[in-house]
């Protein structure tokens, strides 16, 4: 299977749809935690920290670059998010929150999304 580097060698926005999208419409299932009418925060289906979860917006933007200012509030509300996210799953001892941006980035869905990896001491600087 192709890693995350190689696969965001060739990904990009796929007109607004992607699997994330499958996910949002409940067409293919995942391991929801939280969701409201405007985010979904799921487990990663790879994980790299005993705890990985993504936050995305129902809505898609296909990537923190092409974010406009309207989107703000929807933006903020990610953040929001992976807080309560954080205490549902009682992440006390902190974590990290990252979003990968296109092919350096490391992005391979183009719908924007933020990880959150706990569980366990993170090290610094990442690869
Ligand atoms: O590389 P970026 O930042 O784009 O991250 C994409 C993330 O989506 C990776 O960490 C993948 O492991 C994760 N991913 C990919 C799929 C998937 C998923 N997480 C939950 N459920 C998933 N399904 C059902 N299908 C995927 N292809």
């Amino acid at each position: 299977m192709a890693s995350e580097v190689e696969k965001a060698q060739t990904a990009g926005p796929q007109g607004g749809d992607t699997i994330f999208g499958k996910i949002v419409r409940k067409e293919i299932p995942a391991k929801i935690i939280y969701e409201d009418d405007d985010v979904l925060a799921f487990h990663d289906v790879s994980p790299q920290a005993p705890v990985h979860f993504l936050v995305i917006p129902k809505r898609c933007i296909d990537s923190i670059q092409n974010a406009q200012d309207s989107d703000a509030a929807l933006l903020g509300k990610l953040m929001i998010t992976v807080k309560k996210v954080a205490d549902i799953l009682e992440l006390k001892d902190g974590y990290r929150i990252v979003i990968n941006n296109g092919k350096h980035g490391c992005q391979s869905v183009y719908h924007l999304h933020l990880h959150v990896l706990g569980g366990r001491q993170l090290g610094w600087p990442p690869g």
